[in-house]
C-alpha cells in the first residue's frame, strides 16, 4: 500500500470508529495521523526504515503500528474487523450531504437502516420524525440528498420522470400554434426506471422555431443541450434531460410510434412492414416513395393488418404475433380495481387514520378496503402488538357498521422470519380476514435461503397475499434472488396471491414474471402499500406494470366485488 492508500484506509477506520460510537480523541488520532501521513515528504517505506515516522507530529504509537502492518502486509486487521462489522452498503449513505457518522450510527442502530434504499423508504414511511436528533425537516432534507445522490445514477423513477414530462407536455398541449402532443419513450410504455423524457409535438414548419425558444425557456429547463431542426435535448433543473421532436402534422403518428419505441418492437415492426412491401420509419409508412396517409397511430397498425398495440406491450415479447392471431390481451385498466388492499393507518406507520382512508375509497368509488398495518416484529414501523389489533378490530367495527355499501377488511402485513415463520400465533392470525405476508429483515440471503423462506410462507395456510415478493427498491436495493419458478408454482399449488406492490419505488414482483404467474393462474393483487392518501395514488403505477405483464381484469384479485372478495377470502378459511 502506498502512501495514499495507507491514509485512506486510516480515514475509514476513522469512520467505523465513529460509527461504533468511540470516543472522539480516538477517531481524531486516525484522521490527524491520515493527514500528517499524505504531508510527510519521504515515502512511507523511507519513514520506516529511517525511523522517522514516530517522529513525525500527529503519529502515535498506536496509529504508527498500524501504518506500518499496512505497509508490510498490505492489509489492516483493525480494518478487516471492522468492515465486517457493518455492510458495505452502508457507505453509501455518507454521500447524502448532511448525513455524518452519528446520525448514521442513530439509523444503522434504532432504524436497522444500511443503504440508501432502506434510508429512502423509511424517509417515505416517516419514521425519522420522530427519531431522536432527526425530525421532519431533516427528514425532508435527506430526501432531496437521495434525489441528489440519484441523479447522478442516469436513471429515474417513473413518477418523477413523469411528473417532470407532464409540466412540459402541458406547455405544448396548450401552445396555440401546436396541434398534437405526447410523452413517448420508456414513460408511455410504463417501464419502471428511465433514463430521459421523449416528447412528440406537431405544429406549422414556420411555427417550429419561436416554440422551440419559448420550449427552452420554460422555468424548470437548466440549459439547451442541442438543438437542431426537429430535435431539441434539454436538462431540466432537477437532472433529467428531455428530448423534444418537432414535426409537421402529418409526420405526428409515424414519429411517435418510432419514438415510444421500444427499440427491439420497432425493429420487428420495420421487418414486417418489408414483409408487406413497405417501409416503415419515423418518417412515415412508405410504399416506395409515396407516403401513406395515416392519421394516427392505429392507422398505421392498420396498414400492417394489426389491432392498435398498447404501448405498454411495446417490448418484442410476443405482442405483433398475438396481435395478428387476435390474441392480444384486453388490459386491466384503474377502473377495474373495485378495491384497495395492502394499505397502512395511524395504527401502525401510516399518516392517515381509519375514517380518513375510508372516506377516500369511498369517494373514489371503492367498494372495499383491507387495512394491513405491520405487524409486531415491526417495531421500528409501530407494528401492532397484540393487544392494539383488538383496539383497531373494534373501530373497524364501528365503521363497518356505518355503510351499507362498503367494507374494511382485517388485514395485517405480518413480518416472514428468517425461518419462513409469520410473527404471531396462529390464534392471532386467525382473527384477521387476511394476510399480507412480506420479508423486512435480514434481506441477505442466498438464492436457496430465499426462495426456502419465501415458499414456507406462500404455503401458510394463514397467507393470503405474498407481499413486495423480492424485497427490492428500484435503484437503490437489489431484491433478494428467488427461484422464481419455484416460488410460482408454490403459489400455484397453494392458491396463494402475489402482491404487485404498486409503488413506484417498488412495483414488485417484476412485470416480467407476471405472465408466468398468469400462466399458471396465480392471482395478482394489484396494492399501493400507502401510508398516506397520497400513496394511494400509486395505484396507477401498478396497473402500468400490470398492463405491461399482460393482465386483464381476471387476473386481479382486487378486481372482484366486496361479495365476490369476501367469498375468496371464506373458501380459503
Ligand atoms: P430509456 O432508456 O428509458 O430512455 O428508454 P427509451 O425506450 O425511451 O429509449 P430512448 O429514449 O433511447 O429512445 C426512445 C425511442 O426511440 C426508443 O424506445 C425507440 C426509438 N429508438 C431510439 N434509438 C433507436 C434505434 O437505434 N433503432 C430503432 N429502431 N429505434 C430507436
Ligand atoms: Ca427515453
Ligand atoms: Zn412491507
Amino acid at each position: 500500500m502506498d502512501k495514499k492508500e495507507i491514509a485512506e484506509a486510516l480515514e475509514e477506520i476513522a469512520l467505523f470508529l465513529e460509527l461504533r460510537g468511540e470516543n472522539a480523541f480516538k477517531v481524531r488520532a486516525h484522521n490527524t495521523a491520515a493527514r500528517a501521513l499524505v504531508s510527510a515528504e519521504e515515502t512511507v517505506a523511507d519513514l520506516i526504515a529511517s525511523g522517522g515516522l514516530r517522529k513525525i507530529n500527529g503519529i502515535g504509537d498506536g496509529t504508527a503500528k498500524k501504518i506500518e502492518e499496512m505497509a508490510a502486509t498490505g492489509r489492516s486487521s483493525l480494518l478487516d474487523k471492522l468492515r465486517a462489522e457493518f455492510p458495505e452498503t452502508i457507505f453509501e449513505l455518507f454521500r447524502i450531504p448532511g448525513l455524518g457518522p452519528k446520525k448514521i450510527k442513530v439509523l444503522h442502530d434504532q432504524l436497522k437502516i444500511s443503504d440508501l434504499g432502506e434510508l429512502e423508504y423509511a424517509c417515505r414511511e416517516n419514521r425519522l420524525v420522530e427519531l431522536e436528533g432527526f425530525g421532519l425537516a431533516t427528514q425532508n432534507k435527506i430526501l432531496s440528498g437521495i434525489n441528489f445522490v440519484r441523479q447522478q445514477s442516469g436513471r429515474h423513477l417513473i413518477h418523477q420522470a413523469e411528473a417532470a414530462a407532464a409540466e412540459l407536455l402541458a406547455f405544448l398541449e396548450n401552445h396555440p400554434k401546436i396541434a398534437r402532443a405526447a410523452v413517448a419513450g420508456s414513460i408511455r410504455r410504463r417501464r419502471e426506471t428511465v433514463k430521459d423524457i421523449d416528447l412528440v409535438a406537431s405544429c406549422p414548419r414556420a411555427a417550429r422555431q419561436a416554440v422551440t425558444e419559448e420550449f427552452c425557456e420554460l422555468p424548470n429547463i437548466a440549459e439547451t443541450l442541442g438543438s437542431g431542426e426537429t430535435k431539441t435535448t434539454v436538462r431540466l433543473t432537477t437532472g433529467i434531460s428531455a428530448d423534444l421532436r418537432l414535426v409537421a402534422d402529418d409526420q405526428f403518428p409515424s414519429t411517435l410510434l418510432h419514438f415510444t419505441g421500444s427499440k427491439e418492437h420497432n425493429i420487428a415492426m420495420r421487418q414486417r412492414a418489408i414483409k408487406a412491401g413497405l417501409k416503415l420509419s419515423e418518417y412515415g409508412l412508405f410504399k416506395g416513395d409515396t407516403v401513406l396517409k395515416t392519421k394516427d397511430e392505429a392507422a398505421i397498425f392498420a396498414k400492417l393488418d394489426l389491432p392498435f398495440i398498447e404501448p405498454e406491450l411495446r417490448e418484442d415479447r410476443g405482442e405483433i404475433e398475438a396481435a395478428e392471431k387476435g390474441s392480444l390481451p384486453q388490459l386491466i385498466t384503474l377502473g377495474d380495481l373495485r378495491g384497495i388492499l395492502h394499505v397502512h393507518s395511524v395504527y401502525s406507520d401510516g399518516t392517515n387514520t381509519l375514517a380518513e382512508l375510508t372516506e377516500w375509497c369511498r369517494e373514489h368509488k371503492y367498494e372495499y378496503l383491507g387495512i394491513c398495518d405491520h405487524s409486531v416484529s415491526a417495531s421500528y414501523a409501530g407494528g401492532l402488538k397484540i393487544e392494539d389489533i383488538d383496539k383497531q378490530h373494534e373501530e373497524i367495527d364501528r365503521l363497518n357498521e356505518q355503510f351499507d355499501d362498503f367494507t374494511i377488511f382485517k388485514g395485517i402485513e405480518s413480518d416472514i422470519l428468517w425461518d419462513g415463520e409469520l410473527d404471531y400465533p396462529d390464534t392471532i392470525l386467525e382473527k384477521f380476514d387476511f394476510v399480507v405476508a412480506s420479508v423486512h429483515s435480514r434481506l441477505s440471503m442466498t438464492e436457496e435461503e430465499a426462495t426456502r423462506r419465501i415458499t414456507a410462507a406462500i404455503t401458510n395456510p394463514h397467507t393470503t397475499i405474498l407481499g413486495h415478493p423480492t424485497g427490492r427498491l428500484l435503484l437503490a436495493r437489489e431484491g433478494y434472488p428467488l427461484d422464481m419458478k419455484a416460488v410460482l408454482d408454490a403459489a400455484a399449488e397453494s392458491g396463494t396471491t402475489i402482491e404487485l406492490n404498486a409503488s413506484p419505488h417498488r412495483l414488485d414482483l417484476d412485470w416480467r414474471h407476471l405472465r408466468a404467474a398468469q400462466e399458471r393462474g396465480i392471482r395478482i393483487a394489484i396494492n399501493p402499500d400507502a401510508h398516506s392518501l397520497r400513496g394511494l395514488d400509486d395505484l396507477r403505477f401498478g396497473i402500468g406494470a400490470a398492463r405491461k405483464g399482460w393482465l386483464r381484469a381476471e387476473d386481479v384479485i382486487n378486481t372482484l366485488s366486496q361479495e365476490q372478495f369476501a367469498e375468496h377470502l371464506k373458501s380459503r378459511r
